[in-house]
């Protein structure tokens, strides 16, 4: 028989692996974590689980995110494909930067991700999250740009989540098991639309952007709750020849708010030199 892990996983697989996790993994080099006075971000596994990556995002010892990862959609493709390992990592104090030389080998894209971390205030932090795709392959491209993010407050049970400004603001508490650091905010900057389905739905959005089906996300799913909180956004960008094209998200847990996100910029040389000569 086949045993498909993951996907269709329930809670009771997560408290497993809750109970498992560390640094550990075969891609031990690319993993590490950035600090910035109590709050700290990490990505602690390889690469290689069905969300593609396991994180912290801390604000002094409280920990509320299982989960954050990438996923694209370029031209006619037929499904979504998950961001691969970076070939690179850096963590230097507050700022991780992950690279990818060529994204699935495809000779459309590369990529870097940057993540800067904040502590505002007590018990809470703040993390910005910057994806720019750079033209590999003298062409324009569409691509569809999704972030998924798995915030588990406290734990990962009795999160509720509202839509505080459609469709790109995203507010969350845990009303059960309560601490200095039981809220938490997603924001995405010029984002096309959203989804937030429970961990254990079927489908899940892990199921949506890993099947062999295009899906595009729906704005669906608010409020929640309460449940285990999972949620997406969806970026579409036109990736001009030579150019290059960048998303922003953020976060916030505990008594601060997320920071207002740039809206996706797009570099387009054809047009400088348009510009610079008509
Ligand atoms: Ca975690
Ligand atoms: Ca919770
Ligand atoms: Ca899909
Ligand atoms: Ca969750």
């Amino acid at each position: 028989m086949l045993l498909t892990l993951g996907v269709g996983s329930s809670n009771a697989d997560k408290q497993r692996e809750i109970r498992t996790q560390g640094l550990i993994g075969p891609e031990g080099a690319l993993i590490g974590s950035i600090t910035s006075g109590g709050a700290e971000f990490s990505y602690h596994t390889d690469f290689t689980s069905v969300e593609g990556a396991r994180n912290n995002f801390s604000a002094d010892g409280n920990d509320n995110l299982w989960a954050t990862w990438w996923y694209f959609r370029v031209n006619g493709d037929t499904q979504e494909y998950k961001f691969p390992a970076p070939d690179n990592a850096i963590y230097s104090g507050n700022v991780a930067t992950l690279t990818w030389n060529d994204v699935g080998g495809l000779g459309l894209f590369s990529a870097g991700l940057v993540h800067n971390l904040n502590d505002p205030v007590a018990n809470s932090a703040t993390l910005v999250n910057t994806m720019t795709l750079t033209d590999l392959s003298g062409n324009s491209n569409d691509i569809e740009i999704f972030h998924y993010i798995d915030f588990d407050l406290a734990d990962f049970n009795n999160d509720e989540a509202l839509l505080t400004q459609a469709n790109n603001y995203i507010s969350l508490v845990d009303n059960v098991t309560p601490n200095l650091v039981n809220v938490g905010e997603l924001r995405a900057g010029g984002n096309v639309s959203f989804i937030v389905r429970a961990y254990s739905d079927d489908p899940n959005i892990r199921g949506l952007l890993n099947d062999t089906l295009v899906d595009d996300l729906d704005n669906t799913g608010l409020p929640f709750g309460p449940g285990d909180f999972t949620g997406a956004f969806q970026w579409s960008i036109s990736l001009a020849a030579n150019g290059y094209s960048s998303v922003e998200s953020t976060f916030a847990i505990g008594a601060t708010a997320a920071p207002i996100p740039n809206d996706p910029y797009e570099y387009d040389p054809d047009l400088i030199y348009q510009n610079g000569f008509e």
